[in-house]
């Protein structure tokens, strides 16, 4: 069993699969804290995690436009400056049960907590690439690619890239990670070093990294290829052509209710408190979080914690929290909703209906729970 050696993980994590390993935290307990504990962080395996020895670990950094080689130990990393970005993982998948209540779609059945914020501390990504002797603004290549060490027995392993555009934009942000919440990286998380590349898809934040590659090409991974993009709901797997459209990079807006919990019956039927956590990729800030419970109707402002992040450089997530009367008319049942507006004000999308594809991926939907009245 490729799976013996994986690492034992907490009892609250609730698995989406066993082998390889998937699982999110009940979704209550993202709004505990602001950086998730690293045992309650949600996890996604494409395969065995692969056991490394931290005496043994070399991190390649070369390719395109490099004068140098580097190979660098576990130790010579950390000698470099050190830099800490805290920084949302989501996976692309994340709320996929929604979408596959309107028509069936290939993948984990995610509920709303493939998502987690931590702090990463490493060395930024462009400190290295001085190192190989490689500047970044000026050197002519296409792409970075990011291979883990994980293999399944046929020898695929798991690989990402982002185009070199991204690279410069983000610039000193993106760091190659040996800490997580200021301790070593969980085995499931990337131990002992993962990449870390703020504000995009978590399919590109590659584990267990092992090599750094200048290219003109993108990673030819199926997960970066053949996985992970999106289409809009008349392509099915009959008719798909993957290298129509690219890769998922930056993620859209996001939000979603962490409490109360679907189907909680409530104590009061007057007003209700509602909290929960949004997020934007490419850094974008969020600017408002709206919360109903008349179906849109009427619109009330959430408080948002931290109250003033950077709009155009906010790479952790919002959480926030509102009290919201429920209306009289209500019969047993009121449903509440939530929606989050970045500060590009890009705004979620009212239903999930218009943004099926084949892959439940960017399911972003306005968030809604349904609670029960007190007789
Ligand atoms: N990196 C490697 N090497 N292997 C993987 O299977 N999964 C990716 C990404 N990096 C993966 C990987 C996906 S799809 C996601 S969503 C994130 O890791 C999940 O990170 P986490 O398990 O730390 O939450
Ligand atoms: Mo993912």
């Amino acid at each position: 069993d490729p799976y013996s050696n994986d690492p034992l993980r907490h009892p609250a994590l609730k698995p989406s699969s066993v082998k390889p390993f998937n699982a999110e935290p009940p979704l209550e307990l993202l709004v505990d804290k602001y950086l998730t504990p690293n045992e309650l962080f949600f996890v996604r395996n494409h395969l065995p995690v692969p056991d490394i020895d931290p005496k043994k670990y070399r991190l390649t950094v070369g390719g395109k436009g490099s004068r140098r080689e580097l190979s660098l130990s576990l130790d010579e990393l950390r000698k470099f400056p050190q830099k800490s970005v805290v920084c949302i993982v989501q996976c692309a998948g994340n709320r996929r049960s929604e979408m596959v209540k309107i028509k069936p779609v290939k993948g984990l059945n995610w509920g709303a907590a493939a998502i987690s914020n931590a702090e990463w501390t490493g060395v930024p990504l462009d400190d290295l690439l001085k190192k190989a002797g490689i500047n970044i603004d000026e050197v002519d290549c296409k792409h970075i690619i990011f291979d883990g060490a994980d293999s399944d027995p046929t020898g695929t392993t798991y690989g990402a890239s982002i185009p070199i555009d991204m690279a410069r934009k983000l610039k000193k942000d993106i760091v190659v990670a040996y800490q997580m919440n200021g301790e070593d990286i969980p085995r499931d998380h990337g131990y002992p070093v993962r990449i870390i590349i703020p504000g995009i898809v978590g399919a590109r934040q590659v584990k267990w990294l092992h090599r750094i590659t200048l290219s003109d090409t993108e990673s030819t991974c199926h997960w970066q290829q053949k996985d992970y993009k999106g289409f809009h709901a008349s392509i099915d797997w009959h008719n798909v052509d993957f290298s129509t459209v690219p890769a998922i990079q930056e993620y859209p807006v996001q939000s979603a209710i962490c409490e109360p919990k679907d189907g909680t019956v409530l104590q009061d039927k007057e007003e209700v408190t509602v909290k929960g956590y949004a997020w934007s990729g490419g850094g974008r800030g969020i600017v408002r979080v709206d919360l109903s419970a008349d179906g849109g109707k009427s619109w009330y402002s959430a408080e948002l914690k931290p109250t003033r992040q950077p709009l155009y450089k906010t790479f952790g997530w919002t959480q926030w929290e509102g009290t919201i009367p429920i209306p009289k008319e209500s019969k047993g049942v009121a449903q509440i909703m939530c929606k989050a507006v970045d500060s590009s004000y890009n705004v979620q999308p009212d239903s999930v209906e218009g943004i099926w594809n084949l892959r439940g991926v960017l399911s972003n939907a306005w968030h809604k729970v349904s609670v029960v009245l007190p007789k």
